[in-house]
């Protein structure tokens, strides 16, 4: 079965286009959004992309999302740094997650040194830009096929 990914995006990023265009580049959530879509379509993945501005919003779509997904992506913006609320999710859902951010972390202010969601991450990708969702959709496309051969070859 085609891969299903829920990518999640925190607050803010739905501002992506119209400010701090050197920090994180021209394209709108939108327009990243349709990468995702074309990128996961190439795979015969399919994509939910959702923002949020609210720390439990973001909380209850990684606690529901083993119902109807095999991967996250999750660029939770500030929360990386804050939530452990968040973390405590990604960690009991159990799904695969990728953590995207636009910008190299580790290159700007110390506060951002620290994310709470790398703790439940398969993989990270960062400084990349826009580039950073596709890149991170092929991740999670990788993991969900690695599962599902490591899970047939127990079987036989
Ligand atoms: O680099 C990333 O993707 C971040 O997750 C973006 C967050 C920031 O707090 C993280 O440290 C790194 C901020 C997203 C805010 O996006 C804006 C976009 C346009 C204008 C203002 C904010």
């Amino acid at each position: 079965m085609a891969a299903r990914i829920l990518v999640l995006n925190g607050p803010n990023l739905n501002l992506l286009g119209s400010r701090e265009p050197r920090i994180y580049g021209r394209e709108t959530l939108a327009e990243i959004e349709a990468a995702c879509r074309r990128r996961a379509k190439a795979h015969a993945a399919t994509v939910e992309f959702r923002q949020s501005n609210t720390e439990g919003e973001l909380v209850d779509w990684v606690q529901q999302a083993k119902e109807k997904f095999d991967a996250l992506i999750v660029n939770a913006g500030a929360y990386t740094h804050t939530s452990v609320a968040l973390l405590d999710a990604l960690l009991a859902c159990g799904l695969p997650a990728i953590e995207v951010h636009l910008s190299n972390i580790h290159r700007r202010e110390a506060f951002r040194e620290t994310s709470y969601v790398s703790k439940a991450a398969a993989g990270i990708v960062m400084g990349l830009g826009a580039k950073g969702y596709e890149l991170a959709v092929e991740a999670a496309v990788h993991l969900v096929e690695r599962k599902k051969k490591k899970k047939t070859a127990r079987r036989k």
